[in-house]
């Protein structure tokens, strides 16, 4: 197999002919032994930075499932492919300063299980890889900028299909907020479909790196089939993290999984289809504010209201403690507890320096989402992909629908029902 090579060098260079055709390398040792040997394909991408951390959650699953699909293809360009996971920097919701994070995706999920699915990895990772090689810059051999097709949505005629066209917005030079990431070849990629549709584009393209920006444009294949849900059990969060969410559950809230009938199997792929979870004695709650509350004031109930709802609730179950999840601030907490019923014993989950430190604002947010994941009744927030997160994370549980697909109403008069996304066995 022949692939251009796109990486840069630092001192000697060498020449290889495999099959009568060149392979340019670059780099110190007098061989190139590892270039000529590797097969691999490495698939980088990335998302519209405005996007939250649980959209793209989702999206890592349609990348995930369009590199699942490639291992399985016995064409041997297809399925070498690896997908390199795009560090965590910047994200809107987590308050940042100027220079960017890079978190890892093993700081917040079980790299080992993810792999189960898709052969993955992490970009320091991948760096290393070049260093070893002796490389001091990554450049990508050709990046397609996914973009929507204009006219789809002036005649909504909506079809798969993809084409290279004009770029509707500048293509930015530098990737993933490292200076020395960058690419000769940028395209714009107009592009109608679900992720697997880039298969297409991979068998024209023998490039050994590519990298798909805004990859959110991609769909699912199919949303809630047994590969999305294969996909979707892979995704366990970091093993200290369950950790700390199991400890608060035993310690404030009497939830253990022997109680509770919470286990879940060691790898997710010995799971069986069940629905007898039963959950700890609480109820909990992911009460979205912030941007959702300025964004959708007809939706979003008052702290008064979703105090009533609760207590309401909390009778009905015969239950005495609710768990709340949230992103509102500290004084909003307060005030909706003021409204509570004293008897109704609240919790909410306070990490202490070391853990945020250590996870930052995404794991504390992972842990509210696991505790929220393990009480007997949930309630989330209408609309929000953080909720859905959680009601996900329930179906794997086996939890009745019922006590799952709930939502804070805006007042006893306006009360939609969520969708009920559940799990296919
Ligand atoms: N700790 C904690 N953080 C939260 C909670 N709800 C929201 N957040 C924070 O707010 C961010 C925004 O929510 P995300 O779900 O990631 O954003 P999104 O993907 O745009 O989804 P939406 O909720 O639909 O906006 C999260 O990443 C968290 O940092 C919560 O209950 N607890
Ligand atoms: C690129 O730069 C970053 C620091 O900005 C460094 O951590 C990384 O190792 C560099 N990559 C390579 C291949 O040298
Ligand atoms: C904790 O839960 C167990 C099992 O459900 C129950 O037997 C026990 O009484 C509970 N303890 C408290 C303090 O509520
Ligand atoms: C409610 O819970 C209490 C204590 O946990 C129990 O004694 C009582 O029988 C329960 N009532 C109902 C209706 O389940």
């Amino acid at each position: 197999m022949f692939y251009i090579d796109t990486l840069i060098f630092i001192f000697a260079t060498c020449l290889v002919l495999i099959n009568g055709q060149e392979d340019v390398c670059y780099k110190t040792s007098d061989n190139c032994q590892n270039i000529r040997e590797s097969t691999k394909r490495y698939l980088f991408y990335d998302i519209n930075p405005s996007e939250g951390f649980n959209l793209r959650r989702d999206v890592y699953m349609r990348m995930a499932i369009l590199v699942n699909k490639l291992k399985n293809s016995p064409n041997q360009m297809l399925n070498s492919f690896i997908l390199v996971l795009p560090p965590w920097s910047h994200l809107i919701h987590w308050g940042y300063s100027e220079s960017p994070e890079y978190i890892p995706w093993s700081t917040f999920f079980d790299i080992e299980s993810l792999r189960k699915f898709a052969p993955v990895m992490d970009l320091y990772e991948y760096f290393t890889e070049l260093k070893h090689n002796k490389y001091t810059k990554l450049l990508i051999h050709t990046v397609y900028i996914l973009q929507h097709f204009e006219d789809m949505f002036k005649s909504g005629r909506f079809e798969d299909k993809w084409n290279i066209e004009k770029c509707q917005r500048p293509p930015k030079l530098r990737f993933f907020h490292y200076a020395n990431i960058t690419s000769k070849n940028i395209q714009c990629l107009s592009f109608h479909g679900p992720s697997t549709k880039l298969i297409e584009i991979f068998k024209q393209d023998e490039s050994r790196t590519i990298m798909i920006e805004y990859a959110e444009v991609a769909l699912h294949d199919t949303f809630g089939g047994s590969v999305y849900w294969k996909a979707r059990r892979s995704m366990r969060f970091n093993v200290k993290l369950r950790q700390i969410a199991k400890e608060f559950r035993r310690e404030f809230l009497n939830s253990t999984d022997s109680n509770d009938n919470t286990h879940l199997p060691i790898d997710w792929r010995d799971e069986k289809p069940k629905r007898s979870a039963k959950g700890g004695p609480y109820l909990a709650i992911h009460l979205r504010r912030q941007d959702f509350l300025r964004g959708r004031p007809d939706q979003v109930p008052d702290l008064k209201s979703v105090a009533d709802q609760i207590s309401k609730k909390l009778v009905e179950l015969n239950l005495t403690k609710v768990f709340i999840a949230t992103d509102a601030p500290l004084s909003e907490y307060n005030e909706l507890q003021k409204f509570l019923n004293p008897n109704h014993e609240t919790f909410k989950y306070v990490p202490s320096i070391e853990v945020e430190n250590e996870f930052f604002s995404g794991g504390i947010a992972i842990i509210d989402q696991i505790i929220c994941s393990y009480a007997r009744y949930f309630m989330g927030t209408a609309e929000s992909t953080f909720s859905f997160r959680i009601q996900e994370e329930r179906e794997i549980l086996g939890f009745p629908t019922k006590t799952t697909f709930n939502v804070l109403c805006k007042d006893e008069n306006h009360c939609e029902k969520p969708s009920i996304w559940k799990i296919v066995y």
